[in-house]
This record gives structure tokens, C-alpha cells and sequence, in this order.
């Protein structure tokens, strides 16, 4: 049994492990020659941490989008944890390096997917989905449908982006290609009254998870930020306590606009989760860091690819270890 197996958890066979271990390696394989190749050659050969090693790992961090807030976190850490621990050899560097940047990620410790919402002992449990245009918004809904429906729950999505025509078809091919049901009305009507169509239509199904799709335009940020709040109001007509969720999805290849979208998000809503999408093919997945800092919000799912299984509950321990191995 490898550490990933512990990792992973005990409900995931072998095989699936692997696949899992597989897809975050080949997903993160930009961050990691862009971030932390630097570091591990920064470190080699090191016999002391001075300041110069120091400096180089703050531009190291800070190129890779890991923020500035942060990255002098690391770096007083670092120096804090050097001069008590007084620092021996170069995998030693290492592992404390590691440590460090596994502790600002420490408040990140999601269950796995079904189970957390088995444990709330909601039904359904409704999952508001926020976020930008073209942040993956759809496509994460889509892969959880899939991910909720393969673990044998009954889902049902909302097409609440009624501001686009293309935005409802989009999230109608998803539901297809999943198999499971959507609530939708036609482009221009009210999102409020198709989360309320949802909300309702879910309750009379009795299933077990709702999505719900919504317009991500920022070009009247009040506008969208007062949509979203009478979704929520709508939605809690029907069941009090919904959303139980409301999933930031942010682009992780936009690095610190990220964060950006982040600040406002949560300015405006109360955000209780986030997906970081795109997180494959870009060299900027330091951003995790810094919004996982920042935020104090979990970061539940990330976005490997574009397919439908390539989404993971985010497991903070696998990150680390896979961006060190
Ligand atoms: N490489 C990669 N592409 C992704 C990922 N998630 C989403 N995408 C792509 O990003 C693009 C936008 O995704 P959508 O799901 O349509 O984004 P959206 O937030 O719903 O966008 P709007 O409906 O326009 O607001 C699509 O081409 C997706 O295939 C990911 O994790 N990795
Ligand atoms: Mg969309």
C-alpha cells in the first residue's frame, strides 16, 4: 500500500487510486516544472539557509502566482522553522518546505464527495454553483452530476443561466450525456423562478442532490450579485436552509484574477466552497496557496481536463505529495 492509497481513502479500489494519482500527476505537471522544479534545484546542494536562498524562493513563489500576502508567510515560517530546527541537509530542506506550504493549506481537508453529503443528512442537498463567464462553471456541474450519479445518487440540475441560450443547451448536453434530469425555462426568463421550478420539482422527485447553474456576467456586478441573492431567497421559500452550498468555480490558469473573483465573490455572498478549474495546462497552480490562505474557505473540487471524470475532490495531502514527488 502506497501513500497514496492511505491518501485516497479505504472506500476507493486500487485501480481507482491509481487513476486518481495518475490524473493529478499529468494535471499538475505544468505547475510542478514551473514551481516547484525551481525550488527542489533552489535547494539542491544547499548547506545553509541564507538569505540569498531565501530571496530566490520568494521570487519563485511569488512567480508562481502563489500572491505576495502568502508567499511571506512561507518565507517567515521557513526562516522561523530553520532557525529553531537549525537546518542539516537538503531532503531535510526539503520536507520542511513541504510542511510549511502543507500547513497553509491545513483548513483544506474535504471529505470525499458522497460522503459529505451523506453526512448532512440533507435530501436533497442543494449546490447553488457562482462564478464568472467561462470559468467551468457548467462543465464542473456536469462532472459532479456524473461523480454524484455514479456514486448511486439521484441528481437534478437547474439551467439557472437564462442570460444565454447557449448557456441552457450547453448544461441540457451535459444532463444528456450524464443521464440525469435538468429543470430549464427558455433564455430571458427569470433565474429566480427556475431555481424555485428546481427547488420544487427536486423536493416532489425526492432526489438527492440539486446543481443549480447560474449566469456568471460581471459587466453589472450589482446586477449579479442581487440575482444571486434572490435565488437564494427563492430557494429557501422551499427548503429553509438552501443552498447548503454555494460553490465559487474559479479559473486557476487566471492566477491572481482568481483571487480577484474570489474577493468579490465573497464580498457579495456567502461563498462555502470553491472549485478551482483548468488546473492542467497551466503553470500557475500556485494560486491554490494563496486563495486556500486567504480565504479560509475549503477548496473542495479541482478541474484536471476537460472530460467528464476529470474532476477531483480536492485532497490537500495528495497536492503536496504530487507536486514534490
Ligand atoms: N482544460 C480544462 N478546461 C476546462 C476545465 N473546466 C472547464 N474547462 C473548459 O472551459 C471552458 C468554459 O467552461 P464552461 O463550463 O462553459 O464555463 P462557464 O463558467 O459555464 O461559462 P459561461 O456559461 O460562459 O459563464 C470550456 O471550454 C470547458 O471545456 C478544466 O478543468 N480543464
Ligand atoms: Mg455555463
Amino acid at each position: 500500500m502506497g501513500i497514496f492509497d492511505k491518501i485516497f481513502g479505504s472506500t476507493k479500489t486500487a485501480e481507482e487510486i491509481q487513476v486518481e494519482e495518475k490524473q493529478l500527476n499529468e494535471g499538475l505537471e505544468k505547475t510542478k516544472q514551473g514551481f516547484f522544479s525551481k525550488i527542489s534545484k533552489a535547494v539542491a546542494g544547499k548547506s545553509t539557509v541564507d538569505i540569498e536562498f531565501l530571496d530566490e524562493l520568494e521570487s519563485i513563489l511569488i512567480s508562481s502566482d502563489v500572491g505576495l500576502p502568502t508567499t511571506i508567510k512561507i518565507i517567515d515560517r521557513l526562516e522561523a522553522r530553520v532557525s529553531r530546527d537549525k537546518y542539516l541537509n537538503t531532503s531535510e530542506l526539503n520536507k520542511i518546505i513541504k510542511d510549511e506550504i502543507g500547513e497553509i493549506l491545513a483548513e483544506n481537508n474535504t471529505r470525499d464527495l458522497v460522503g459529505f453529503t451523506d453526512e448532512t443528512g440533507k435530501k436533497p442537498y442543494v449546490i447553488m454553483v457562482v462564478g464568472v463567464n467561462g470559468v467551468g462553471k457548467t462543465t464542473t456541474i456536469g462532472k459532479l452530476a456524473y461523480q454524484f450519479k455514479k456514486a448511486g445518487k439521484n441528481v437534478l440540475l437547474g439551467a439557472g443561466d437564462t442570460f444565454r441560450a447557449a448557456a441552457i443547451d450547453q448544461l441540457v448536453i451535459w444532463s444528456e450525456r450524464v443521464g440525469v434530469p435538468v429543470v430549464k425555462q427558455s433564455m430571458g426568463s427569470d433565474p429566480a423562478a427556475v431555481a424555485f421550478d428546481t427547488i420544487q420539482s427536486g423536493v416532489a422527485k425526492g432526489v438527492d442532490v440539486i446543481i443549480l447553474d447560474t449566469a456568471g456576467r460581471l459587466h453589472n456586478k450589482q446586477g449579479l450579485m442581487d440575482e444571486l441573492s434572490k435565488i437564494k431567497k427563492v430557494m429557501s421559500k422551499v427548503i429553509p436552509d438552501a443552498p447548503h452550498e454555494v460553490l465559487l468555480v474559479l479559473d486557476a490558469s487566471t492566477g491572481q484574477n482568481a483571487m480577484e473573483q474570489a474577493r468579490q465573490f465573497s464580498a457579495a455572498t456567502q461563498v462555502t466552497a470553491l472549485a478551482l478549474t483548468k488546473l492542467d495546462g497551466t503553470a500557475k497552480g500556485g494560486v491554490v496557496l494563496s486563495i486556500a490562505d486567504e480565504f479560509k474557505i475549503p477548496i473542495k473540487y479541482i478541474g484536471l481536463g476537460e472530460k467528464v471524470e476529470q474532476l477531483q475532490v480536492f485532497n490537500r495531502q495528495a497536492f503536496i505529495e504530487t507536486l514534490f514527488e
